[in-house]
Formats: structure tokens, sequence, C-alpha cells
């Protein structure tokens, strides 16, 4: 069938606009329409490539979902290895770090790009004549997984690359890297759904991130929400990127509508590292996504050549880490607190472990049901989680260890403070002290 000119263009202009509003949406968090008006534009495009199906184009919008399951994923090997990053835990290996790369270099002080670590996993995307071809998983470094199907159906990854070429034509090839992750609020939900499909709940956005891209069925990652973040280039043949500074690499990236962080900075010197791992630390929390750290680049590319490789990491980055945030330890007991509003909650005390910076020797459990959907028993062993100033938690139980020596906690049927009756109000999670 011949298809009139005008509806070509009707196409094509709803395919721009509504790439433009994903982009707003999920690179930018920044939308600029209601999500009604978004739908009624996809709708739109939805009837349109129906009723002319030769409209439809591998890129559109619409054909993010809809493959098959596999039954295996297909490996492939990176075009160029994806490396890993040393790590610094303290500030004198940070220091150490520096002196390292002055000396090498032979300078006095060194300008860095720096930038937020995200807690997600590492992916390389494939970009052919500007399309989305292929999308794998680090792997071991060489050889990763393909999971092209599941990264389709992540919307902040272009399936086209838009504006910012010199050239105006995209180049033959080029390879963006960087992280897929969930959301914490998008975390949250899942979780939320999970505890009313009475199914497992995940430890954390990364775990579920990990899960969800590694789904055999692309329609289940669909309905997991991911985001992608970039952080580098892979292989770039034509020489399209910009190749004097980290920092223009990572504009251009933006330019192309890769999300990019937005708390990247350059600096100079070490003190000004330090100066960004203490503010980024700051604002962790409120970050819309986890991170476990920062990463500090050289930002001269020249200078970053000259600095080479270590066996897999780059000399001209570092990793510079927060203290975990989850560990591993015991349940020796299970305690229970009463509140000033007489609330009963029970408490796991715990072998002492280091987690998020202190010394942690307790653990909210929060309330009965928390622990019969917990699995909780005295006796097993655990993943423990500190939250900046968050109380810590249990959040789950390492069911594998469990051993026969287990013992199972029963709340208590009177106040352990003043001894009058404790009593759980239908309808209620918490058990309350009936005393004054
Ligand atoms: N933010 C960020 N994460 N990350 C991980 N940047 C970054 N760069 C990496 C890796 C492995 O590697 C390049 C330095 C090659």
């Amino acid at each position: 069938m011949n298809i009139p000119d005008h509806i070509r263009h009707q196409a094509h202009n709803l395919r721009n606009t509504i790439e433009l509003h994903n982009y707003q949406y999920y690179a930018l968090d920044a939308p600029v329409i209601p999500d009604a008006e978004y739908d009624r534009l996809f709708r739109e495009l939805q009837e349109l490539e129906q009723r002319y199906p030769q409209l439809i184009t591998p890129d559109s919008p619409t054909q993010r979902i809809g493959a098959a399951p596999l039954k295996e994923f297909p490996k492939i090997v990176h075009r160029t290895p994806m490396l890993s990053l040393n790590n610094a835990f303290e500030a004198a290996e940070v220091d150490a770090f520096d002196r390292r790369v002055r000396q090498t270099l032979g300078v006095d002080s060194v300008e860095y790009m720096v930038e937020p670590k995200f807690d997600g996993l590492a992916v390389s995307l494939r970009y052919e004549n500007g399309i989305f071809t292929t999308g794998a998983t680090r792997g071991d470094g060489y050889i990763g997984e393909d999971v092209t199907l599941n990264l389709r159906t992540v919307k902040s990854i272009p399936l086209h690359l838009h504006g910012g070429l010199s050239s105006g034509s995209p180049p033959a090839l080029l390879e963006v890297r960087g992280e897929v992750l969930m959301l914490k609020a998008d975390f949250e939900k899942l979780n939320q759904q999970q505890r009313e499909k009475n199914e497992r709940e995940f430890i954390n956005p990364r775990n579920a991130a990990a899960g969800s891209l590694r789904q055999l069925d692309p329609g289940m990652t669909a309905n997991r929400r991911l985001t992608f973040l970039a952080y580098g280039i892979g292989a770039d043949p034509d020489g399209n990127v910009p190749h004097d500074k980290q920092s223009r690499i990572m504009d251009y990236l933006a330019s192309l509508r890769f999300p990019v962080a937005r708390e990247r900075s350059v600096v100079n010197g070490v003190a000004a590292l330090m100066e960004y791992h203490r503010e980024i630390e700051g604002m962790r929390e409120c970050l819309p996504y986890d991170i476990d750290g920062t990463v500090y680049k050289v930002n001269d590319l020249a200078q970053q050549e000259k600095l080479g490789f270590v066996s897999r990491a780059p000399r001209f980055a570092v990793a510079h880490k927060f203290p975990a945030q989850e560990a591993i330890t015991e349940v020796l007991g299970i305690n229970v607190q009463v509140g000033r509003t007489g609330t009963l909650t029970p408490v796991a005390r715990l072998k002492p472990v280091f987690v998020g910076g202190v010394t942690v020797t307790n653990a909210t459990l929060h309330n009965e049901d928390e622990i019969r959907r917990k699995d909780v028993m005295i006796g097993d062993s655990v993943i423990v989680r500190r939250a900046g100033d968050v109380i810590p938690e249990v959040v789950a139980v390492q069911k594998e260890k469990r051993s026969g020596h287990v013992k199972s906690f029963v709340m208590p049927g009177h106040c352990p403070v003043c001894g009058a009756k404790a009593v759980r109000l239908p309808g209620e999670a918490v058990t309350r002290c009936t005393g004054g």
C-alpha cells in the first residue's frame, strides 16, 4: 500500500515528539507535558502504525517491548575490554593515587573529572549508524551477555542517536558505557508489589536491577522500571567523540540524549577531590539512585593515555568508596523496646558488625509481621543495612546458612517495662502496651 506523505510525516513527527518526551521524563527527570498527553501521543502513533505496518521501524518508541523470551543469553565479545576501577577507601589511598598520577605526569597539580559512583550493573551499548543494535553486560570484562532485548525496554536508553553530531550524520559505530540502575522510588514500589503478591522482596536496588536485567523474558524486564546512566565511551573508531577532555565526552554524551550524572564536576588537586567526596556523601541519601562512592578520572585524555593501564584497571582513575551500607552478621537475640507512645518494637541484638561507617549491635525488626515476613529467627545469619542516619535494619535472612539451632521469636503478652497487658488491635501491625 502506498502511504501518503502527510501520514509518513505525522508518524515521523510523533516519534520525534515521543522520544523528546521520553528524554525529558526518563533522562532529565523533567517532564514538560502531563502523563495523559504523553499517553495520547503514544496511542496516536500506535494506531498509525497499526493502520500502516510498513511505517514501523525497529527504533520506534512503540517497539521497545514485545520480543519473545530467550532460552539463554548469547555471548558478546567486547570490542574494547570493559575495565574495572581500582578502589580507594581511605584518604591516604586517594593521596597516594594523586601522587602517583602527578609523578608519572611530572606535574604539580592535576585536573580531575569527578562524578558519583553508581551502584548498578555496567553495560556497553553499541550504536551502528546511529541505531542501538546490541547491549551487553560486563561479564568478565572481555565477554559479556547479550541483553539487548532487555535494554531496549529501558526508556532512558536512546534507540537511536539524536543531535550533538558534528557531521550531521551518525557515526558508523559508537559504544557507550554506563550503569543500569533501579531508582530508589521504583525499588520501593517493586518491593511493595512483591509484598502484596507474597513474594520474596529484593534486598536493595542493585539486586533488583540485576535480577531484572537478567530476565530471559524481556516482558518481565519491561515491567520492572530500570534506568541508565552513561559514564564513558568504549569504541569510537570514527573519532566522533571529543578527544581532549573526559568532561567534554560527558557533555557530548548528554548532547546525544544519554542520561549522565548532573553532579559531575571538574576539580583541581587532591584537596578538591576530598571536598567533592564529602559533598556527594552529604547528598547521598537525597539522590534518586544508590551510589557507593565517587569516581575521579584525570580529565585530560592525553594525560590519561600517558598513564595507561595496569592489569585490568586504568591508572588514570580511581573509585573512592563509601563505607559499605550492608554487612552480614548474626542475630544473638531479639529484645522488645517500648517507645514513648507504648509501642512494642522487636529489636535484633547482633554480633557487633562494622556497617555504614560505625559498629552496629542492634537493628530494628519493625514489628511482628516483619519478623514473620522476613522469617528472622534467633541464631540466623542476616544482612544488616545502615544507610545514613536511618536506624539499622535487618533486610534479609541468609536462609541457606540456617542451622538446626535457631529459635523463633514470640511477641510478649505483657509490656516488658511496666508489666501491663500488651495487645495488637485488629488491622494494626503494632503491639501496644495497655498500661498508663
Ligand atoms: N561513574 C563511573 N563509574 N565507572 C566505572 N565512571 C566509571 N568509569 C569506569 C568504570 C568501570 O571505567 C572507566 C574509567 C574505564
